[in-house]
């Protein structure tokens, strides 16, 4: 590799070593300090890529020589990246050439959780894997299959799914990530604040962050922006229990007691309205309900909210009056991760409901507006069968579970028709880019569903947790072995991505599309998939849209002009596609399916003495569970610690640096993790990175390294809006191992 052990470190660590450098918030690595410059380098063919270490998808330009991967850059043209690439996206190298990949079809021998299988060829594999589908289908029905996804691999297999007659999906990404911030922003914009999110934060004055950890949180061009925008002067007001990174360039750090997030947003609301701190014009042109809003703020005082959050009711009326002055270019983050304590979509109406009251949205410094246009993607067959059994996600409990758009299957309603049969058997789960027996909480009710089940399919590219518990395992290609489908970017402009191979499928890998295309076959259903390859596929598309195909895959991104309008003027008006084609500060949506149309104050509930509630986040080097065994990111950062007070630490008689276990108020104990003894955490919380301590014993680096959070995690507290779940609602005390 021309990149070396020591100099990836190097490189990598300017991020990783807390996010920090010389110059103020370090942003990711420029492609001239990637490269090593020697002549093999000069004369390595470049390759337009897109990073899949994680769901930023940004553009990345691969150096090969001879066959191999030698370098990783980020791509100057794409917007995600513009040049740069974060540690893990440097890291891809190591994904690809990672030993302990799953390399051939695998079918299991043993027990399930035995983690014994022996090799099988693809068409052994896709065989007994059709056969059990049709088996399922013939005693269950086709809805008794579901498919678990997240992320560009496995959106072939949606309409493989759909054509076989079953509509059920969980989604991680939505259920356990941004389900209940898309739902609150649809509410009261009538659009969620998209992926990646229409923040602008490079001209903010003001910029809020609840939570949202950016800096440990690595979305490139994001944290690019946030940068630019701390460069230029923004005031930045951090809220987090943690004094995170972000918290180290804050103008304010508000330590907030967990879970009192909406206590803090009501009183800003009042001391707005109070202080005539608001933007009248905005709120009366574009809101409904605003006076609703005001009759009842008056409630939530400083004072109030001081005993609430435990920050100062001077603190409180101070920051309340910088966000205001700064109106409208204010960006009140709107978070990402968005599943906290089960009251999460309210929260994340109250974030919508000041943006509004700042009158960001489509304004300079805060929301920019969609680019406008659209593009029609090319398909096969399009008809797909009506299930005669509704969607499990039609009838759930949960009246806005999967309501933001495609890919928003809440994963806990699949899992407990799993365990309970209602209202109907689930018999069959098709795994694919997620982990899911790690990104969802509760690891023992996902194996009660797990052993219900009489098919359990996991693509991979690595065999953790959910692989291993699996019945056949298909040997995945990575984003460096595959074409990566085209896609639509709505950021400033409109913008057309894709992404080209770099090197051929390592072993027996194959691509995703491949993958769907030869299991349609076998279940006679490729009409479906009416092309041979997916660059086929792409080629097709790219007629369709007239688009050069020799340049996109050269670029792996074109702009489309003449799409750009993103803030509000006399000529450009924003559409609000809610019900009042208004803002909606009151929703009548929520007041229908009953609940509060205006977000009131729910307490959540604290941790007893001597219980800490258990808070997780990233790291900078590493992307959930996926990168935790790659060899060049365990360099950076080998197994997670758990953060806890220095006074509380003291009581317990903890040590910095010495292992601890962590017992959850339900008794399950933590593998041993190393204690962070630091005055940069409340008293009354812990933290640790998410993602760590694999159970899977093929993993070299990453078995049994550190704690797992998910483990812990017990309880969770579900949205009663949309079904995603609270994580944060978890004691544990900290004992010593001795
Ligand atoms: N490096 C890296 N970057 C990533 C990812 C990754 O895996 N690795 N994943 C990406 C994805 S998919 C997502 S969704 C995002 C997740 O990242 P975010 O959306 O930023 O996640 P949060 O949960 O908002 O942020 C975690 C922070 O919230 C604080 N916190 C905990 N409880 C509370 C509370 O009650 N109130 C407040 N105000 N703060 C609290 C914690 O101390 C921690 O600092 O990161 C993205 N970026
Ligand atoms: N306790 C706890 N739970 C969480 C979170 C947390 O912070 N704490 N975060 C939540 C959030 S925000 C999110 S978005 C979810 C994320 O949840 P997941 O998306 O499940 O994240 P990962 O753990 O990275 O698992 C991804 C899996 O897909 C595989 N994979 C990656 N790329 C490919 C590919 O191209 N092809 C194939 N076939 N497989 C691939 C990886 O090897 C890995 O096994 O987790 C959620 N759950
Ligand atoms: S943010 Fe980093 S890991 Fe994610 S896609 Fe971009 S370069 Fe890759
Ligand atoms: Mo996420």
């Amino acid at each position: 590799m021309a990149v070396t052990r020591r100099e990836f470190i190097k490189i990598a660590g300017m991020m990783a070593g807390g996010g920090l450098g010389a110059s103020g918030f370090l942003p990711p690595v420029p492609a001239s300090e990637v490269s090593a410059g020697t002549a093999a380098e000069k004369a390595a063919a470049s390759v337009a890529a897109t990073c899949e270490m994680c769901h930023w998808a940004c553009g990345v330009i691969a150096k090969v020589v001879d066959g191999k991967v030698v370098n990783l850059e980020g791509n100057p043209d794409h917007p995600c990246s513009r040049g740069k690439l974060c540690a893990r996206g440097i890291g891809g190298m190591g994904l690809l050439y990672d030993p302990d990949r799953v390399k051939t079809p695998l079918i299991r021998t043993g027990k399930r959780g035995d983690g014994k299988y022996r090799k099988a060829s693809w068409d052994e594999a896709l065989t007994y894997i059709a056969e059990k589908m049709e088996a399922i289908k013939k005693t269950y029905g086709p809805e008794a299959i579901c498919l678990f996804a997240v992320g560009s691999c496995s959106t072939h297999l949606m309409p493989l799914l759909a054509a076989f007659g079953s509509q059920n999906f969980g989604n991680p990404s939505f259920a356990q990530c941004r389900g209940a911030r898309d739902i609150g922003f649809r509410l009261t914009y009538g659009e969620t604040p998209g992926s990646p999110e229409r923040l602008d934060l490079g001209r903010s004055r003001a910029i809020v962050l609840f939570g949202s950890h950016l800096g440990e949180n690595i979305h490139n061009s994001q944290v690019q922006d946030f940068a630019e925008g701390i460069g230029r002067k923004a005031k930045l007001i951090v809220v987090d229990p943690r004094f995170s990174t972000a918290a180290g360039k804050a103008a304010y750090w508000l330590p907030i007691r967990p879970g009192t997030d909406m206590a803090l947003m009501l009183a800003w609301m009042n001391i707005l309205i109070r202080e005539g701190l608001y933007d009248r014009d905005y709120v009366e042109r574009y809101t409904v309900g605003f006076e609703e809003l005001a009759s009842q703020i008056g409630q939530y005082t400083p004072e109030w909210a001081s005993k609430e959050t435990d920050i100062s009711a001077d603190a409180i009326v101070q920051t309340a009056r910088e966000i205001g002055k700064c109106r409208p270019s204010v960006c009140i983050h709107p978070g990402r991760h968005s599943s906290w304590y089960g009251n999460d979509v309210q929260r994340s109406r109250c974030m919508a409901i000041l943006t509004a009251m700042l009158g960001a949205w489509g304004r300079e410094g805060g929301f920019f507006l969609a680019a406008r246009g659209s593009l029609r993607k090319a398909q096969g067959k399009e008809e797909y069968p009506i299930p005669e059994k509704k969607p499990l996600m039609e009838i759930s409990p949960y009246p806005l579970a999967g309501k933001a758009g495609l890919t928003t299957g809440v994963t806990t309603v699949v899992r407990d028709a799993t365990i309970t049969g209602k209202p109907y058997p689930i018999k069959g789960w098709i795994v694919m880019g997620t982990n899911i027996l790690r990104a969802m909480p509760n690891e023992k009710e996902t194996m009660d569903a797990v052993n219900n089940l009489d098919l359990l399919v996991t693509a991979e590219i690595m065999p953790l947790d959910t692989a291993m518990v699996s019945d056949v395992v298909l040997p995945s290609a990575s984003y460096l072995e595959q074409f990566e489908d085209i896609g639509i970017l709505r950021g400033y402009r409109l913008g057309v991505t894709m992404g080209r191979p770099a090197v051929k499928p390592l072993y027996e890998s194959w691509d995703g599309y491949r993958i769907a295309r030869e299991l349609a076959k076998r279940l006679d259903l490729a009409a479906y998939f009416p092309w041979e390859t997916l660059e086929d596929k792409i080629k097709a598309q790219c007629k369709l849209w007239k688009i050069d195909y020799e340049v996109l895959s050269r670029k792996g991104y074109i702009a489309i002009e003449g799409t750009e309008a993103p803030f509000i003027t006399e000529q450009n008006q924003p559409v609000f596609r809610t019900p009042s084609g208004k803002i909606e500060i009151y929703s009548g949506e929520l007041e229908k399916l009953g609940f509060d149309p205006i977000p009131k104050y729910t307490p959540v509930e604290q941790p007893e003495e001597g219980r800490f509630r258990l808070l997780y986040g990233r790291s900078p080097a590493h992307s959930f569970t996926r990168t935790t065994n790659n060899p060049m990111l365990h360099e950076l950062f080998r197994e997670n610690e758990v953060w806890i007070n220095a006074k509380k630490a003291a009581e317990l008689g903890v040590r910095n640096g010495e292992y601890v276990v962590l017992v959850n108020q339900d008794g399950v104990r933590s593998n041993r993790v190393r204690a962070r003894v630091t005055q940069r955490i409340r008293s009354d919380c812990v933290y640790m990175v998410h993602g760590f301590c694999s159970s899977s014993a093929d993993l070299r680096n990453a078995y049994r390294k550190g704690a797992d959070d998910q483990g812990l995690i017990t309880r969770y507290a579900i949205d009663p809006i949309c079904g995603t779940t609270g994580m944060r609602v978890n004691f544990v005390q900290v004992v010593r191992e001795i």
